[in-house]
């Protein structure tokens, strides 16, 4: 595997924008006192690598022609996006805890409504098909955009899922990355089916595959780097994360689908946050 040397000070940065991110998370989830919190925390140093590096994008221009794209597949973990999106200054913090009220962008799955959104979630396997559509439109423009397409270890249950992964290698389609979140977790329990090995099966789907510690920040950086080059292969990085990661009493805690504390608990977790930031 080619070694990619990162810089210590690019990697500072980045974990400041993560533990930031796990900050604005806490705040989202206090507004109703509930929320995905254990799933973006887990996936939240993916998104800071991804915003604040990897890809080529534009906070003043949501739209711009030709950008990258990232493609939340597995809609319920909007509270990560949310948390990237005002870390890069286009959601205002003031709105952060209007998070899952129901005249709020900030919806607890992704909407059309919400910023930065490039597909509607809620209904689980349709990401990776979407992110092949549109990487399939982006090389026919002849752009060097390309799509980061996350997805779940519930979402490999899904039929869909495989279709679409089959198609990206038969296109050959080496501007796409799915970066498949594998948290362990499947709404209150452990996963349902054992999708087991799950690289060896993204390989034998024609993918150039890694799989990583996805809340260690140089692990992530340097993965995403790697699928930097272009050899007709979509690329698949299968990210093994923490659910509730940063907050020590979420990453015990058993049940971490969704995460309901009560009123007077959300100080000691923004508490437990940052002393798990000082060590
Ligand atoms: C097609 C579809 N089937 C079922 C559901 C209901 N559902 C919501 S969350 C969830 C658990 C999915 O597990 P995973 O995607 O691994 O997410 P996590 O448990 O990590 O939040 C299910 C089955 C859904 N949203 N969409």
């Amino acid at each position: 595997m080619q070694s990619v040397e990162v810089d210590q000070a690019v990697l500072d940065g980045l974990r400041a924008r993560a533990l930031n991110m796990r900050r604005h998370m806490v705040r989202m989830a206090r507004g109703p006192g509930q929320g995905y919190l254990g799933q973006g925390l887990a996936i939240a140093d993916a998104l800071a690598a991804l915003y604040f590096h990897e890809m080529r994008w534009s906070p003043a221009d949501l739209q711009r022609e030709g950008r990258d794209r990232f493609i939340l597949s597995t809609g319920h973990y909007s509270i990560a996006l949310w948390a990237v999106l005002a870390e890069a200054g286009v959601i205002p913090l003031t709105e952060l805890n209007t998070y899952g009220a129901s005249d709020s962008r900030l919806a607890m799955s992704t909407l059309d409504t919400s910023p930065g959104v490039e597909m509607i979630g809620g209904s689980l396997g349709q990401g990776l098909g979407q992110a092949i559509g549109m990487a399939m439109g982006e090389r026919m423009r002849g752009t060097n955009a390309r799509m980061f397409c996350e997805l779940s270890d519930g979402e490999l249950q899904e039929g869909a899922t495989w279709e679409a992964a089959m198609a990206a290698s038969h296109f050959g389609l080496d501007n796409l990355v799915a970066l498949i979140d594998c948290n362990g977790i499947q709404a209150d329990g452990p996963i349902v089916l054992d999708m087991e090995p799950i690289r060896e099966k993204w390989s034998a789907f024609g993918w150039q595959t890694e799989e990583i510690d996805g809340n260690d920040m140089g692990s992530v950086v340097a993965a995403l780097a790697r699928c930097r080059s272009r050899r007709q292969k979509p690329h698949a990085i299968i990210l093994r994360t923490k659910p509730g990661c940063g907050i020590r009493s979420l990453e015990v805690r058993e049940k971490s689908h969704f995460i309901r504390v009560d009123s007077t608990e959300w100080d000691l977790l923004a508490a437990e946050l940052n002393q798990e930031a000082a060590q």
